[in-house]
């Protein structure tokens, strides 16, 4: 191994604990609608009064309703409206957990992303191009601060998705760069060992030889051989490794055979199934209602990164009918010939479109082709942060905060009758 694939020396710093602003907006709701039932009791009493006296009972007693319909309304928004408003901005810095949609450094699109609780850090997937790795690397670093990945999800062996991990030998991957402590992987592959998949195998068999644990998403979901379906992120939040048939079955192509998972915790739920497709989105949904047999018929998840960038393919309407998603965000480079010159079919599709909008209109993307065939690209939204903690949700992008209905790109280019 030469100098340059060294790991970076370990270095434990002290962690500064983000103050949790415990002065909620429920403590004070709650105070207020004490003080309007104080009032509505006053009026009660004054209409009693009203009532002995013989006078000016007719007042009070309309008072009192308007005070009680008050008390009502008041209640409504607190439990069944506020519940359904998860976007209410909080400061990054206020944040329990951060999930980031990481923009690759090139024209090509591809996934990576960086679950973030405390010091605990989990990535899925880093493409799209081995030439990502200093981008993302760039990138992780502002983040990772102990140079310790806990968790390392490969999702499936495409080049969009593990080039980070596949390197050439004399080059650094992710983990030549960062301690990857459990690593959890694909448990299907129709590649064969040459070319990136063989560098795969070489760069994760080095990093395992180094002391990282490693398991197949099937082990974790049957929770064999020690691997385990849930891990503690911290902070109360978990991840949990979902099921997917396609962990024991074959299937054409490597999609379906995405890793998937779900992080949640302080109610809130964020969902990643790679590029699973329609086979694999119904099964991982039908399974997904009968191991969490107390899911609500109200069950949204709050954020979900658009299965396989947000093709015709993936996020299809059976799918969606259990999860739906809140906030998504697709991870592509918007409108590049990339895989087809069928403009509605190019990421993120017109199909994807017509069936998220049902449920959100709150989409992002992170990367805009501009020129394909001259290598020109930009921001669109840029690096995606999405950040919550119990009062609410945040978004913030590197490059601007608009959401993809009100850009430029999607009028010209899509159309939807729903974000209307
Ligand atoms: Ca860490």
């Amino acid at each position: 191994m030469g100098e340059n694939n060294k790991k970076r020396p370990y270095t434990k710093k002290t962690v500064r604990k983000t103050p949790s602003r415990k002065t909620s907006v429920h403590n004070e709701t709650v105070k207020n609608v004490l003080k309007v039932g104080a009032v509505a009791a006053a009026a009660v009493k004054t209409a009693k009064k009203g009532k002995k006296s013989g006078g000016g009972s007719f007042v009070a007693v309309f008072v009192c309703l308007i005070l009680i319909l008050a008390i009502g309304a008041g209640l409504y928004y607190f439990f069944v409206l506020k519940k359904d408003t998860p976007d209410k901005n909080i400061a990054f810095s206020d944040a329990d957990i951060s999930v980031h949609f990481i923009e690759l450094g090139n024209k090509y699109t591809g996934d990576c992303t960086l679950i973030k609780v405390g010091d605990t850090e989990v990535l899925i997937d880093c493409g799209s191009r081995v030439s990502s790795v200093g981008t993302v690397s760039d990138y992780l670093n502002n983040y990772i601060k102990d140079n310790i990945l806990e968790y390392v999800i490969i999702t499936h062996a495409h080049e969009d998705h593990y080039a980070g991990f596949a390197t050439p030998e004399n080059v650094n991957s992710i983990f030549d760069l960062y301690e990857c402590k459990t690593i959890i992987t694909f448990s299907n592959t129709n590649q064969v060992v040459k070319g990136m998949y063989a560098n795969y195998l070489r760069e994760l068999n080095d990093e395992i030889a180094r002391g990282a644990t490693h398991y197949t998403a099937d082990k974790c979901y049957n929770e064999e051989d020690g691997a385990k379906r849930t891990y503690d992120l911290g902070k109360g939040y978990e991840l949990e490794i979902l099921y997917n048939k396609f962990y024991w079955e074959t299937t054409e192509g490597e999609n379906n055979f995405s890793v998937c998972c779900m992080v949640q915790g302080d109610g809130k739920h964020f969902l990643f199934t790679g590029d699973l497709e329609k086979k694999g989105e119904e099964a991982l949904a039908e399974r997904y209602k009968t191991d969490h047999a107390s899911l609500s018929a109200s069950f949204k998840v709050d954020l979900y990164k658009a299965g396989h960038h947000g093709s015709k393919t993936s996020s299809n309407v059976k799918f969606l009918e259990v999860f739906k998603p809140k906030i998504c965000c697709v991870c592509c480079c918007a409108g590049s010939s990339e895989y087809t010159k069928v403009s509605e079919n190019q990421f993120p599709t017109q199909d994807f479109i017509d069936r998220i909008s049902v449920y959100t209109d709150k989409v992002y993307v992170t990367t805009l082709c501009i020129d394909y065939a001259n290598n020109k690209f930009e921001s669109f939204n840029g690096n995606i942060v999405v950040f919550a903690n119990s009062e609410g949700i945040g978004v913030k992008c590197s490059a601007n905060d608009i959401k993809l209905k009100d850009t430029a790109w999607f009028n010209e280019n899509r159309t939807s009758n729903n974000w209307k």
